[in-house]
């Protein structure tokens, strides 16, 4: 059987095609209206923003046939945005009407209590039978989205399975053969993938016996804090592309690029060790042009062939001109990526820039790197990396930037300090602290931040918990928590003392000193929930 994959060129699609050949389906992508109605089953992975994935349905004449092909009752599996496109419309782009089948509104999730988006492995109680389900057995699944649907009467019959987030929402809906799901399948592990086999195998999705799970003993599905494996990439001196990891942003040793594996290898085997994440950050992204730089797109291309987690991306994504004069704008960048299997791309440089600007005029201009990728892909898809140095003050006065008391006071007996952005790798401070950064960068349209530490990368003196917590603190996006690692206990005590949902690794993993296996163990006997 052919499988028919509705891509409509926006986000990672590539991760649902690779999922449905790994499970030794053809794909077959939708080339036209008549598709839609034509496909044995049919696959929408909706990915970016309400707004544009309408906009696109309709350009593309897509919308009359979808809902026919629904009401008909067709075969027919959602992903993400489709699920929520089968609602009446979204708060996220209002006066856009959705598709329209199950009446109601998709709305965001209130921010005062969350973090938002809701990115990582949560669990859904499952509350119709289902052989979708059938061999599920209460894994957490991939969920990353800032909108939801809520259960309620008008929606009732198609309450498929329900996932807590602050309150509870629709995390599948089913009716007849047309199912959606609201967390990503390609990305939940073999979880997901079994899952996606159900979908592709079943002869009907509704009306069978088993598939109820019992859910969490609580009855509330619980979001896990994420463990991040991260790898460091760059040419070496031989010219291969090679995974290295520095000592406070030096990767050098006796002069030579530190080789710690190769890229593909090492993101397969952390995949297979249980890494919730994995993170791709291009060290020289910096100098060089990266839509040249083919063989880091072709390592994303071979990971997202065997590795069904979220995949990111950072390093050089900026606008640039080229030789030619011809110029290609930070989305361009991005929209490579995501094509070649990223899942979100990370902004670092570029974004010290661009809050610079923002905190100068005080204005949004649309044009930042932020927000281009935001408003087309979802600010979910778009993570900031902070690189700050800490700068050790004696009393706040001494610095326009945000200072805090510190328990590690300097050599002077500074007892106060502020976090200096950095660009280009650490090599040139910044006239921004880490906290201005990070709200500016949230107002811009930021989804996520990835907060390095330069003093603490690659010290194994465990994570610094004064800077994040001050940046978990002043922002509502979630926050992961870099540089540091040396010990399991570094990670319990980094979620015991800031609200951080993700904490990432490099140089522990890469050199064999603590499996993520031990990492997670360890936080789950402190009680600290993780997949
Ligand atoms: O500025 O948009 O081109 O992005 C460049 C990206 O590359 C940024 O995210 C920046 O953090 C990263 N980067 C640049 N130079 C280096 C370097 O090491 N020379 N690496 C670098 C940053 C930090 C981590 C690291 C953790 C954990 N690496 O992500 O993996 O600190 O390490 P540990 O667990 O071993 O302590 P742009």
């Amino acid at each position: 059987m052919t499988v028919t994959l509705l891509d409509y060129g926006a986000g990672n699609v590539r991760s649902v095609r690779n999922a449905i050949r790994k499970l030794g389906y053809t794909v077959s992508d939708a080339a036209g209206p008549d598709d839609i109605l034509r496909a044995e089953k049919l696959v929408f992975p909706g990915v970016g923003s309400f707004g544009s994935t309408m906009e696109r349905l309709r350009r593309d004449r897509y919308v009359e046939p979808l809902v026919e092909r629904i009401r008909a009752g067709k075969p027919y599996l959602g992903i993400c945005l489709g699920l929520q496109t089968l609602f009446e419309g979204s708060e996220e782009s209002p006066g856009v009407a959705g598709l329209g089948i199950i009446p109601g509104m998709v709305r965001r999730f209130p921010s005062d209590a969350l973090s938002v988006p809701q990115i990582g492995w949560n669990g859904i109680v499952v509350r119709k039978p289902s052989p979708l389900f059938s061999d599920y057995a209460g894994e957490k699944l991939y969920f990353v989205h800032s909108y939801r649907a809520v259960p309620d009467e008008t929606n009732r019959d198609w309450i498929l399975t329900t996932t807590h987030y602050g309150d509870e929402f629709l995390s599948g809906v089913l009716r007849g053969n047309v199912a959606a799901v609201q967390f990503h399948p390609e990305k939940s592990g073999a979880a997901g993938l079994r899952i996606l086999k159900n979908f592709l195998a079943a002869e009907g999705l509704e009306g069978m016996t088993g598939g109820i799970s019992p859910g969490p003993a609580s009855g509330e599905t619980r979001l896990a804090k994420r463990i991040i494996a991260c790898l460091d990439v760059r040419t070496n001196d031989s010219g291969d592309l090679v995974v290295t990891k520095g000592d406070q942003y030096d990767v050098r040793e006796k002069g030579e690029v530190r080789n710690l594996g190769k890229p593909v290898d090492l993101a397969r085997r952390y995949f297979e060790e249980g890494a919730d994440e994995i993170t791709f950050l291009n060290i020289t992204g910096f100098r060089d042009f990266p839509l040249k730089d083919q063989p880091m797109l072709d390592v994303l291309r071979h990971t997202s062939e065997n590795v069904f987690v979220p995949l990111t991306i950072g390093g050089g994504i900026r606008g640039y001109t080229d030789g030619a004069g011809r110029h290609y704008s930070a989305l361009d960048v991005a929209s490579e990526y995501f094509r070649s299997g990223a899942d979100k791309i990370s902004i670092g440089s570029d974004a010290v820039h661009a809050a610079e600007e923002y905190l100068r005029s005080g204005r949004r201009t649309g044009g930042t790197a932020i927000e281009q990728i935001s408003r087309v892909y979802g600010n979910q898809a778009v993570v900031v990396s902070i690189d700050p140095r800490r700068i050790l003050v004696r009393s706040p006065s001494d610095t326009r930037h945000h200072a805090i008391k510190t328990a590690l006071p300097g050599p002077f007996g500074e007892e106060y300090c502020w976090y200096q952005c950095t660009v280009k790798g650490g090599r040139e401070g910044r006239d921004i602290g880490a906290r201005e950064l990070a709200v500016a960068v949230e107002e811009l349209g930021a989804g996520e931040i990835l907060l390095n530490c330069i003093d603490r990368d690659g010290t194994n003196a465990g994570f610094d918990i004064e800077l994040t917590r001050m940046i978990s603190d002043a922002v509502s996006i979630p926050v992961i928590a870099s540089s540091g690692a040396g010990r399991v206990e570094h990670f319990s005590e980094v979620f015991e003392k800031t609200g951080v949902e993700a904490a990432l690794a490099a140089g522990i993993f890469h050199r064999g000193e603590i499996a993520i296996g031990s990492v997670k163990e360890h936080l789950r006997k402190r009680g600290i929930e993780v997949r």
